[in-house]
């Protein structure tokens, strides 16, 4: 079976961006690939986090993983920080990176642009992470966001230039991207991703939102004045985003459903993709109840930890001995 890794950091509560372009995809993988997702907590912690909300978020993270219907007996399931060889071979994979390559990263150049301040030396080597954090695993596939493919194509030329300068120790990782929902825009304001830290409550849908609230954010999603259902991504972009959640959702693709609803006014159309982001979220919400209550967390997550540290400790040895910096056999 080939092998798949993937990961989330709860920055925030994770929103159906997250979920139609990750979380979602994960589950269905669960049964086809050697699955191993894991809490990006490390990553979380490259912009400041207040410390109780961050736990918080990083507990509903795992129970939201869980209702999305992963299945620990099917994957593997852990805390980044659990695994200590992640921060060694991010440490590893930093001396192995260009300045000039992470330079070309958009996230931070991003940032930088924006104006945003503060911005951490960690973002900044946060690529190197992600590298390592993929590389542990030898992961065949990584499904991601279209947000961060660029750092998978980065963990594709690190693992090769490691592998020319130290032999093979690497498998190279391909990006996995969803066909649709790939980039799940805001809702009042299309042009940007939807994303959890962006301060931006109404154009961001929380798969942990009061279902009213999440009916009137979709009703007042931003549209145009065409008046008319197209898919028309240049002209229209704030109903081509009400598509693409509509069809991530309904697995249906967007042509199908533009002429079930052709001749349809926005608001008739909205309230159809409310319904849909409704149904899907209540079904999460009502197991991410249970799965609170009934305090299985730390059982999987120490689960999973010994799982994935076998794995990452035998790469990191290997690693190390590779690279000439383990002298002596560890007892
Ligand atoms: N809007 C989105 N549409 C589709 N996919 C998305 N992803 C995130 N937002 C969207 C995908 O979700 C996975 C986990 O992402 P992450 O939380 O590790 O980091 P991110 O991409 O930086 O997500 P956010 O929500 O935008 O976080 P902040 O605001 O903290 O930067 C990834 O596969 C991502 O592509």
């Amino acid at each position: 079976m080939e092998r798949m890794l993937s990961a989330i950091k709860p920055t925030g509560q994770l929103t159906l961006g997250n979920y139609i372009g990750a979380l979602r995809n994960f589950v269905r993988y669960q049964d086809d690939y050697e699955l191993y997702v894991f809490i990006a907590n490390l990553h979380c912690i490259t912009v400041y986090q207040k410390p109780e909300e961050l736990k918080k978020n990083l507990k509903d993270a795992v129970a939201l993983y869980l209702a999305a219907g992963l299945d620990p007996k099917k994957c593997t399931l852990f805390l980044q920080t659990d695994v200590r060889a992640h921060a060694e071979l991010g440490y590893i994979m930093a001396c192995n990176t260009y300045l000039g390559e992470l330079n070309r990263m958009t996230q931070f150049k991003d940032k930088q642009q924006k104006g945003e301040t503060g911005l951490s030396a960690g973002l900044y080597t946060y690529p190197c992470l992600m590298a390592a954090d993929i590389l542990l695993y030898d992961a065949n596939y990584v499904p991601v966001g279209e947000d961060q493919k660029q750092h998978v194509e980065l963990t594709r030329d690190l693992a090769e230039r490691f592998n020319n300068r130290y032999g093979e120790t690497f498998v190279v990782p391909s990006p996995l991207t969803p066909k649709v929902g790939k980039r799940i825009m805001s809702l009042n304001d299309p042009s940007k991703k939807m994303s959890k830290s962006e301060n931006n409550d109404k154009g961001c849908i929380y798969l942990l939102d009061d279902l009213n609230v999440v009916q009137k954010k979709v009703m007042s999603a931003v549209t145009d004045s065409y008046g008319e259902l197209n898919l028309d991504k240049e002209k229209q972009p704030g109903l081509y985003n009400l598509f693409e959640i509509y069809a991530a959702l309904s697995d249906t693709s967007k042509e199908e459903l533009l002429k079930k609803h052709q001749g349809q006014g926005y608001g008739e159309f909205k309230k159809t993709v409310s319904e849909c982001v409704v149904s899907e979220l209540s079904k999460i919400q009502e197991r991410y109840k249970e799965i609170i209550a009934s305090n299985q967390i730390e059982d999987i997550l120490n689960e999973g930890a010994l799982k994935a540290q076998r794995i990452a400790e035998r790469k990191l040895e290997k690693v190390e001995r590779k690279i000439g910096i383990n002298i002596h056999k560890r007892r």
